[in-house]
């Protein structure tokens, strides 16, 4: 295959590790810990799991080898920036262990592992893939690890591969798989430990111990790009409003990020919608409101930015779909007999009448999505919610009746623009290569100190990888109950954007400023070579959060 200039340099790189992984370690045991809420429920669902130490891996002396071990890797869900370093990582990390250790990587997600798909990962495919972007050297799925069947089916493959060590890279929902069977193979005694990465550009899975999902870092910086360059784009034509929807699930972390590096006229943020109980029109009177400012300033443009999540935080369409969604998975059976054209009738007939009247008021391609299109999680798909197009049809209505009453008195000319995709496979920037390698060598360090029920943690992330610190932290820890498909489950508690955060705190003091203002910042593309303040900066999240 035909590489690229920068691929072939970006070969070269060697990501660097926490000091504590780079020659022979010994095991730091904290405090046993208690899940973030209903401690007793998690417990009793994990007995085998709860309650266990965050630990902190610290050098000592000595040579480092252990008995030999196969290991699988699975990667699940949406794709994320530095995957394949996670997996590069892990590969050396096993194989400083005990050079005969094997990986095998199981194909196109956690299907993999219940189809018996897998390829053996070698010297020669993993050098392929260093520093690389994309999933493509095993594939990801969305495939819902959750039953006794798929689990005992999985244990069939380890079993006849002589795996004893499972390594899950995934978001909050595929880490809250990895340690229901992480508990269940301990239960049976199978003999297999499983061990968790955190991965998703959203960025919603972080606490203490887990800094950052990996991935973030990168997709922001390339979205900052572009939005950058549609800045001043827009900055040079002075005649379009330009609305740019952002990836992220649910959380607007990735929305706030490009918004602290490149000072948007308006910015949404869905937990503060949530937060001040906004309606939909409540939102678009806020657009019209700052159009109106700056058409009188005489700028008739500028860039607003709106989270892919936000129409779930609108609180009345919150419980519309909470509604929905306890509905559907009552009549799933039912409903999947209804034809296309009759499920938005049948989805009417079955609401309350408050959430029927909310449900009847939106636009048709808003009200479709909610009914008919899940994905495997149940999760609604926000990210085919036309939610910035929407927007600036909504707006531009507004602004036309304050026309006919005077009030607004400038142009107002649209274009859409829709980025997630285009960042979720970039080739990971300097802190995403060296934090996802750090992740999967680490993972080969819990695997070999014994650990099952962890997730792979590096903290200390916004310091220079020499003072990075290296550990796990227990799965059962981050989790609490919530409502899934009707039903009380235990699962990890999304991150969402805190509002007594730093991040949200700055963006807060100077959003007016930057509404009124053209105070936008270029970031310009992520240099992979050069001088450190360039290629090293980590997001300003993670900045503001932990100087
Ligand atoms: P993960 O949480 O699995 O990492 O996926 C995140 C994400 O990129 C969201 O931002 C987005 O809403 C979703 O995946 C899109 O899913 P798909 O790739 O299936 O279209």
């Amino acid at each position: 295959m035909e590489k690229s200039a920068l691929q072939i340099a970006r070969a070269a790189y060697q990501p660097k590790l926490p000091v504590a992984l780079r020659g022979n370690l010994t095991v730091v045991e904290g405090e046993p810990t208690q899940s973030v809420a209903d401690q007793e429920e998690v417990e009793r669902l994990f007995p085998n799991t709860y309650g266990m130490p965050y630990i902190k891996f610290e050098p000592t002396e000595g040579e480092m080898t252990t008995a030999q071990i196969n290991v699988g890797v699975i990667l699940s869900g949406g794709q994320a920036p530095g995957g394949h370093n996670v997996i590069s990582g892990l590969y050396d990390g096993i194989k400083k262990l005990n050079k005969k250790n094997k990986l095998y990587g199981f194909l196109l997600g956690p299907g993999g592992l219940v189809d018996h798909k897998y390829m053996e990962l070698t010297d020669e495919i993993i050098d392929e893939y260093r520093n690389t972007g994309g999933f493509d050297i095993i594939g990801s799925g969305r495939t819902k690890l959750e039953k006794k069947e798929q689990f005992d089916k999985g244990l069939e493959i380890l079993q006849a591969l002589d795996i004893k060590a499972l390594v899950i890279i995934g978001g909050d929902d595929s880490n809250t798989n990895a340690c229901v069977l992480a508990e269940y193979y301990k239960a049976i005694g199978a003999g297999v430990q499983v061990i968790g990465c955190p991965k998703t550009i959203d960025g919603d899975l972080k606490n203490e111990a887990i800094e950052a999902s990996f991935g973030f870092d990168t997709a922001t910086k390339v979205y900052s790009e572009v939005i950058g360059n549609i800045m001043r784009d827009c900055n040079s034509a002075k005649k379009y409003w330009h609305f740019i929807k952002l990836m992220g699930r649910s959380a607007s972390h990735v929305t706030l990020e490009c918004a602290l590096q490149t000072h948007p006229n308006v910015t949404l943020i869905g937990e503060e919608v949530e937060a001040k109980n906004q309606t939909l029109d409540d939102i678009v009177t806020y657009i019209a409101e700052v159009v109106t400012d700056r058409a009188n300033l005489g700028m008739n443009y500028g860039v607003v930015l709106v989270p892919e999540g936000l129409i779930e935080f609108i609180p009345a369409i919150k419980k519309l779909i909470s509604e929905l969604n306890d509905m559907l998975a009552a009549n799933q059976k039912d409903f999947d007999l209804v034809s296309d054209e009759h499920k938005i009738d049948y989805v009417l007939a079955h609401l309350s009448d408050e959430n029927a009247a909310i449900f009847r008021s939106l636009p048709l391609s808003v009200s479709r999505q909610l009914a008919l299109e899940r994905d495997p999680h149940g999760n609604v798909q926000v990210s085919l919610i036309e939610t910035e197009q929407l927007l600036a049809e909504m707006v531009e209505k507004k602004l036309s009746e304050w026309k006919k009453d005077g009030i607004f008195t400038g142009k107002f000319a649209t274009q859409h623009h829709f980025f997630g995709y285009e960042g979720r496979c970039a080739a990971p920037s300097n802190w995403d290569a060296d934090y996802c390698y750090s992740l999967g060598f680490n993972a080969a360090m819990l695997m070999g100190a014994g650990k099952t029920g962890y997730m792979s943690s590096i903290k200390n992330t916004f310091r220079p990888a020499d003072e990075w610190v290296a550990g796990g932290i227990p799965i059962t820890s981050m989790m609490n109950m919530e409502k899934r498909s009707g039903e009380m489950k235990p699962v990890i508690r999304k991150a969402l954007v805190e509002l007594s955060g730093k991040p949200y705190k700055f963006f807060v003091r100077h959003r007016t400023e930057w509404a009124r203002n053209t105070s936008f910042v270029y970031p310009g593309p992520i240099q992979y070579f050069g001088p450190s303040e360039v290629c090293d900066r980590p997001t300003l999240t993670l900045t503001l959060e932990q100087e």
